[in-house]
């Protein structure tokens, strides 16, 4: 690992905090809480994080948080990540969670929100560690059920920054989701979505112009769109990208072919994230050298990529000047 990427100050914009669960923990959680898991051991479950594509990954994602019961549980899940990117030199960090996936199995939102929140907490506290929260619908489900979740939210607004919008991608597109969006606007949330990861370019268009997002998280489809390039470009539309998630969901069939490069050289803010580390094969220092290694990104190139994550990130101007 190169020191450079280790000793780069670093800012997480896309990370699924119930991506961060390692086995060890799965199977921790599970003989904690009395569950029985589909897998013998760790090493098998492991072994199953071969993914053909985003539905495969998504299937295995939701066994996996099943073991996630208690407010505890949810504590030592978000410790644990933060624990690793704070050795990471990770300063700051901003975590999607999907409450429709622990609601909808009868863990109250109450539960999830409780136990993320005083990891985020303790780490501010701990390590000087700032966090922002991140409440992601799920939109292969309705959006009445999207709008039922921003209801549960309502008291623990305080504790939320934003909405995102994650899970199977095609055949889902952004205007299934205008009106909670709308309402997530009124409420007074920060939108930001998932779009151009295995859907079309015009779906990161229709996240910016119905849904009226500040981000896109992925966003690589814009590759195949010079005019949109063009504008994400000139608008600095930050781009929440992950390379090793897009490599290990067959979004690129090789390091060497992933956009990454060329969309920094387009002049887009493009930054780098790690998804959902623990199934994707590493966290964000991982990432970095993943496009040193497959495209020969120089130190300048990642500098400024961790540079754009400082733009991009939801800190106050005085804020972000006390993270490097
Ligand atoms: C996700 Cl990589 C990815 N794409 C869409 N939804 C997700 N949820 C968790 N990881
Ligand atoms: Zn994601």
């Amino acid at each position: 690992m190169s020191a450079f990427i280790e000793q780069l100050p670093k800012v997480e914009l896309h990370l699924h905090i119930e991506g961060s669960l390692e086995p060890e923990l799965v199977f921790a959680l599970a003989r904690r809480n009395g569950i029985t898991l589909n897998y013998a051991d760790e090493s098998a479950l492991r072994a199953a994080y071969d993914f053909d594509d985003l539905q495969s990954f998504l299937d295995i994602y939701y066994a996996g948080m099943s073991v996630l019961q208690t407010e505890q549980d949810f504590f030592d899940m978000t410790h644990a990540y933060l624990q690793r990117a704070h050795r990471e030199n990770v300063r700051h960090t901003e975590i999607f969670f999907d409450p429709q996936a622990h609601t909808d199995r009868g863990v109250p939102f109450s539960v999830v929100i409780t136990g993320i929140h005083r990891a985020l907490e303790q780490a501010r506290h701990d390590w000087g560690m700032s966090s922002r929260l991140i409440m992601s619908f799920l939109r292969h489900l309705p959006e009445a059920s999207a709008i039922d979740t921003l209801r549960q939210a309502e008291p623990f607004h305080a504790w939320l920054t934003g909405v995102g919008l994650d899970s199977a991608e095609r055949g889902n597109p952004p205007e299934k989701f205008r009106r909670a969006y709308a309402l997530a606007r009124e409420q007074g949330y920060r939108l930001v979505a998932h779009a151009g990861e295995e859907g079309p370019p015009q779906y990161i268009r229709d996240a910016l112009e119905l849904l009226g997002v500040e981000r896109i998280d992925h966003g690589v489809a814009a590759i195949a769109d010079d005019a949109l390039m063009a504008e994400l470009a000139e608008r600095r539309v930050p781009l929440t990208v992950c390379p090793l998630s897009n490599l290990r969901l067959r979004v690129v069939n090789a390091m060497a072919e992933h956009p990454m490069q060329k969309l920094l050289q387009a002049g887009l803010c493009v930054t780098v994230n790690s998804d959902d580390p623990a199934y994707f094969g590493g966290y964000m220092n991982a990432n970095y050298q993943a496009l040193q290694d497959g495209l020969g990104m120089s130190d300048g190139e990642l500098l400024r990529l961790a540079m754009n994550g400082v733009e991009a990130c939801w800190l106050s101007p005085e804020e972000k000047t006390l993270l490097l």
